[in-house]
């Protein structure tokens, strides 16, 4: 996969360097590329910066530098127009662009993501990039505009960097057990992880679960089972709600019964 990041604070994606993302790029299973925006101004104050059409405050980002920097990027054309057989299709980029007024970041959409053979961020911002650099280039490549909470940033680079995270853990050959992938929260079976535990057995008068000291494999499956129902009630009844038809068995609900008034 490929990974443009365009921004005015190209530092800010420093983080990309290290660890597991840092680590699928030594391995040569991405290529991510940083590019300051002010690459594309073309005045001495290299502005990328205006004031709002209709008032208000702030300021919004100018389209010409935009506009430019992603006609440079998806130039870079490779030479040909040919495919060679078994290369990954980097001629069909998709943008993504953080903004509080997106759809909702999820595990679905990391995977969809993930699915992707070129991915282009547009980091804004000010209070954000003006509307037609998206609308324009809606008819030249995928967009997606996405939000990754109801809360406002002081610009897209951070929420870039959840999304790259979310989506570049899921790369075909990225971790070295795929089973770690499969298993957890909102990868499987729609409900929040049960806690966990590791040695000692008793740290500062707390002890671990007995259920999973007990060395029983079904006593731990169904510990484990339940304090994911009862974790996913308490903190988040809406994943309840969407669980597929069949996903809760007569024990399931029985549990979260017993659960209802905590
Ligand atoms: C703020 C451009 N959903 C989190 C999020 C994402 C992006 C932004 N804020 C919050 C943002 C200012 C300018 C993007």
């Amino acid at each position: 996969m490929r990974i443009d990041v365009v921004s005015i604070f190209p530092a800010y994606l420093a983080a990309l360097e290290l660890s597991l993302v840092g680590k699928a790029q030594a391995s040569g299973l991405l290529d991510v590329h940083v590019h300051d925006l002010r690459t594309w101004t073309r005045d001495r104050h290299h502005t990328a910066d205006d004031t709002p059409y209709g008032g208000g405050a702030g300021m919004v980002m100018k389209p010409e530098p935009w506009g430019e920097a992603l006609d440079a990027i998806t130039d870079l054309s490779g030479g040909e127009g040919a495919i060679a057989p078994g290369a990954s299709d980097k001629s069909a980029p998709t943008l993504v662009v953080p903004t509080p007024s997106g759809e909702l970041m999820s595990q679905g959409l990391a995977g969809e993501l993930a699915r992707k053979p070129w991915l282009i961020f547009a980091c804004g911002r000010y209070e954000g990039i003006d509307q037609r650099v998206v609308d324009h280039a809606r008819a030249r490549m995928d967009v997606r505009e996405v939000s990754i909470g109801d809360y406002v940033l002081n610009g897209g680079e951070v929420a870039a960097l959840v999304i790259i995270e979310a989506v570049v853990r899921l790369l075909p050959g990225f971790l070295g057990n795929p089973e770690s992938l499969t298993e957890e929260s909102h990868g499987t079976d729609g409900l929040l992880e049960y806690p966990v535990y590791t040695k000692p057995p008793t740290w500062r008068g707390l002890d671990v679960p007995q259920e999973l000291v007990s060395g029983h494999h079904a006593q731990i499956a169904r510990w484990r089972r339940d304090q994911a129902l009862r974790r996913t009630a308490l903190r988040r009844p809406d994943l309840l709600q969407r669980l597929p038809d069949g996903a809760l068995d007569e024990r399931d609900r029985a549990v979260l019964e017993d659960f209802a008034d905590e």
